[in-house]
């Protein structure tokens, strides 16, 4: 049994508790990392993509923004494909200049591992039954077991960072919890593949068999995503079977230029709008996917994860230095506002592209009737372009 004391505890070591110890680090604030996994397979899990404005801004202030600016692609827009056709919807133009940029989560992991491994800051991978402890009162701890020794952290703050099945959201008792879920009825299957992209920029496609994206990680791997029955297991896809049926939802042009080759990734994500209130627990605070998930439809899920880091970092760099609880007093509030605009935005889009047979005839004619006027109408495409760009934050 070994204590240690740090300022701020951080659970998990995703993108949302590395970002946060890198900012706090910056800020003179001491931080320990505690992650479950080691830093490999961490690295092996592939997800998000889309980065906004506001996150990379983010990850320029935690001093990690060199590689996203020299190997990201800034994407002023994408397409929507439905009808057998192609609608640009132009981002740039509609938002006064913004864009967003492709670079793969794993790679602003990366980045941020390397970094704090070069500050020499502390992270304690393959941490076994983390758990949390005195969070109603000013002197939390976390404890934690490493090679069947058991440790403590003595701190002032938990970060729990630790995702949609972490120990964080769970330690809370149930009844000061309010939780918000949906569940959908498919998932999706992504394959990664060193082919090149069919599209200079994204293409989200409604199709009679069923939604398809085609996305990129650089212009030589692609990242690409078709809707698929919630019990499909990988092993039932082969990877000729995925490409034949991706072919399928584009459109003839798409179809065409598609490149295929071998996947190198190959996996099924359930679909899920969650969402856990309040965020903050005394002195345990809960960030990015340990208190809302968003089905991917809108790439908002990393980016709302910054955003709460973002809103983090402040608060405890305001308590340090001045004293001040008034943004730790209001990060929930503060958080939530976004997150439920975010989770809207993905509702709204994941509808507005899958199949839902459930809905028939009727809601199949809906949605082309919404498509029609979402490319035809700029207000629409407006309302659209504004929040995939992400949303300003409030002052
Ligand atoms: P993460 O990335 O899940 O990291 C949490 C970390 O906590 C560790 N952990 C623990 N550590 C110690 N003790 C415990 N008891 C622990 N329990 C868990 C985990 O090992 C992990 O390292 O959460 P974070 O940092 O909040 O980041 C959020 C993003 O990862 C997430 O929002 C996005 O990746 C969501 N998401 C996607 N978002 C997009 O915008 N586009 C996508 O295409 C996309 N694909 C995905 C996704 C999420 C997925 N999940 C959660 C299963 C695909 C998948 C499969
Ligand atoms: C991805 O590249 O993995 C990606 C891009 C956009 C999304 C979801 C996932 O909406």
């Amino acid at each position: 049994m070994s204590t240690q004391r740090t300022q701020v505890a951080i659970i998990g070591a995703g993108p949302a508790g590395l970002l946060l110890g890198q900012l706090l680090h910056r800020a003179g604030i001491d931080n320990v990392i505690l992650e479950r996994q080691t830093g490999d397979y961490v690295l092996g899990r592939i997800r998000a993509g889309v980065l906004e404005q506001t996150t990379c801004d983010l990850l320029d202030e935690a001093g990690v923004g060199e590689r996203m600016h020299a190997e990201g692609m800034v994407h002023g827009g994408f397409e929507l494909c439905f009808g057998g056709a192609r609608h640009r919807i132009d981002m740039h133009g509609l938002t006064g200049g913004k864009h967003v940029t492709v670079y793969g989560q794993t790679e602003v992991t990366r980045d941020l591992m390397a970094a704090r491994a070069a500050a020499g800051l502390p992270t304690i991978y393959g941490a076994k039954d983390v758990a949390p402890h005195g969070f109603d009162t000013d002197h939390p701890t976390v404890s934690y077991t490493l090679d069947g020794v058991v440790h403590t952290v003595a701190c002032d703050f938990i970060a729990g960072c630790d995702g949609y099945h972490g120990v964080s959201r769970a330690s809370v008792p149930p009844k000061a919890l309010s939780i918000y879920e949906k569940v959908y009825q498919f998932g999706w299957l992504g394959v990664l593949a060193d082919t090149p992209p069919v599209a200079h920029e994204l293409i989200y496609s409604n199709h009679e068999r069923g939604f398809a994206l085609c996305s990129m990680r650089s212009t030589t791997r692609t990242r690409y995503y078709v809707q698929c029955p919630l019990h499909d297991k990988v092993e039932q896809w082969s990877d000729a079977a995925f490409w034949d049926e991706l072919r399928r939802r584009l459109d003839p042009a798409a179809a065409e230029a598609l490149v295929t080759g071998p996947s190198i990734e190959k996996s099924i994500a359930p679909l899920r709008s969650f969402v856990a209130e309040p965020m903050r627990f005394g002195t345990l605070f809960l960030a990015g996917d340990s208190a809302h998930i968003v089905p991917p439809t809108g790439a908002k899920g990393l980016n709302l994860a910054a955003a709460d880091v973002r809103f983090l970092s402040r608060a405890f760099i305001e308590f340090y230095a001045e004293k001040s609880r008034a943004g730790i007093d209001h990060y929930s509030e503060k958080c939530l506002r976004r997150v439920w605009k975010a989770e809207r935005f993905s509702w709204w889009f994941t509808g507005l592209m899958h199949k839902f047979p459930e809905t028939g005839a009727i809601g199949q004619k809906l949605q082309r009737a919404e498509l029609d006027y979402l490319v035809g109408s700029r207000a629409a495409s407006t309302a659209m372009a504004e929040n995939y760009v992400g949303l300003p934050f409030e002052a």
